[in-house]
């Protein structure tokens, strides 16, 4: 078992109080806390090699482009890539799924095409498909949840057929916590000659992923969620679809071949890669993923099974008090996210009070507005663990939510 004492040793901000009490910081799918080990390579960038990459002879570009391209190696490897050569920084997985839909979508998606989403896809992998669907006069099928917060495989089964082109699907949903079975999904979407992207912003921060295993065309990840800076995210294609697409972004770097009529583009990954790039987080990003892979992500992955089944029991507490919990209850299909409703309680009354305990949650419709209004709530308060959460830290989580809701019922 991972020493999470010595885990939190490596998070400074753990370290600190709000209102006078220990942080217990609980919204880690919003995004993680940094180790001093990524925050150090922050720092030993901008202190010792600072320069552009991919274009100096001299010494300093040199260094600051072989730090910059063994991150995308180290990032290419932790998922199993075939080649760091498909890896594309990009900053978010909001902009590598916009990229998806303009750079593959706009040339492959047709009038009368079907795109499948679930019905728990955070914004950021629904509104690029309503915007491409409405464009191309394709339309958008929408996979239906069962009330356990788990997918309806037969429903579909049924709307998979010869038109559709694309599904795609988020890996663990940020929202109520749920692991989909996508590798069998993605089976299913090729049976009848789809494309399959996965949306890995909550699961790569918290397990082994293998984009050949799981056999996604497309995959997408930020490296904020998975202890990594803001501003850096990874776009991930299939050699063979990479090859055929065309870039959104043009401009300096992402050329061989200029003349005042036209443009040759540069090989892979650096055709999408146009203008100076954000060197510094993608490093970083790379010192991210060597403390990921230190700890060992499938170490990472039985850790939070565990906190994950612990919070469902104490959870049983609060049901007794009419709170609602969404999501599976198998630790194996869900993630360490806690979504739950307080009935008489309004969910951002409920993160006040907790903010004033040092409880650090999230409470809103968590971009995935059409997801909460179907579980006939207004919004959730949500807690999201990471491997630096305890046992205790849900201890106080669970009695803070029992003291907030005894101090509404009292009227006080
Ligand atoms: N997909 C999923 C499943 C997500 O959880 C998020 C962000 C995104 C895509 C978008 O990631 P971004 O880095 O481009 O913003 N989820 C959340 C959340 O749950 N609270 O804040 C952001």
């Amino acid at each position: 078992m991972l020493n999470v004492e010595d885990i939190r040793k490596d998070f400074p901000i753990l370290a600190r109080e709000v209102h006078g009490k220990p942080l217990i910081y609980l919204d880690n799918a919003a995004t993680t806390q940094k180790p001093m080990q990524v925050i150090d390579s922050l720092v030993d960038y901008y202190k010792n090699y600072n320069s552009n990459v991919h274009r100096g002879v001299h010494l300093l570009s040199m260094e600051a482009t072989d730090q910059f391209e063994l991150a995308r190696e180290k990032v290419a490897s932790f998922i199993k890539s075939k080649s760091s050569e498909l890896v594309i920084w990009t900053r978010n997985s909001s902009e590598s799924l916009n990229l998806v839909a303009y750079m593959w979508g706009r040339s492959n998606i047709t009038s009368g095409d079907e795109i499948i989403v679930t019905a728990m896809e955070h914004h950021s992998n629904l509104i690029p498909w309503q915007e491409l669907a409405r464009d191309k006069g394709a339309v958008l099928k929408i996979i239906p949840i069962d009330e356990n917060g788990y997918l309806n495989m037969d429903a579909y089964s049924e709307m998979l057929s010869t038109k559709t082109k694309l599904v795609s699907v988020v890996h663990v949903s940020n929202a109520i916590g749920t692991i989909n079975p996508v590798k069998e999904m993605a089976k299913l979407a090729h049976d009848v000659g789809a494309k399959f992207l996965l949306d890995g912003a909550q699961s790569v921060p918290h397990m082994s992923i293998d984009v050949q295993d799981l056999d996604c065309d497309f995959f997408v990840f930020s490296g904020h969620k998975m202890m990594g800076p803001t501003g850096i995210g990874v776009l991930y294609v299939k050699k063979d679809l990479l090859d055929h697409m065309d870039p959104l972004y043009t401009g300096g770097e992402m050329v061989s071949e200029v003349t005042y009529e036209k443009a040759t583009w540069a090989p892979l990954p650096m055709k999408f890669e146009a203008g100076t790039p954000n060197i510094a987080d993608a490093i970083a990003l790379g010192a991210a993923v060597d403390y990921l892979s230190e700890i060992g992500m499938d170490e990472i992955h039985e850790y939070e099974k565990s906190i994950t089944d612990y919070g469902l029991e104490k959870f049983s507490l609060l049901e007794e008090m009419g709170v609602i919990l969404f999501g599976p209850r198998n630790s194996d299909q869900r993630g360490a996210i806690f979504s739950f409703h307080t009935p008489n309680v309004h969910p951002h009354d409920l993160g006040t009070i907790m903010d004033q305990m040092g409880i650090a949650l999230r409470t809103g419709h968590h971009c995935a507005m059409p997801l909460v209004k179907s579980l006939g709530v207004p919004a959730t308060a949500r807690a999201s663990l990471y491997v630096y959460n305890t046992f205790v830290e849900i201890d106080t989580l669970v009695d803070g939510t029992i003291e907030a809701l005894k101090y509404f019922e009292n009227g006080s």
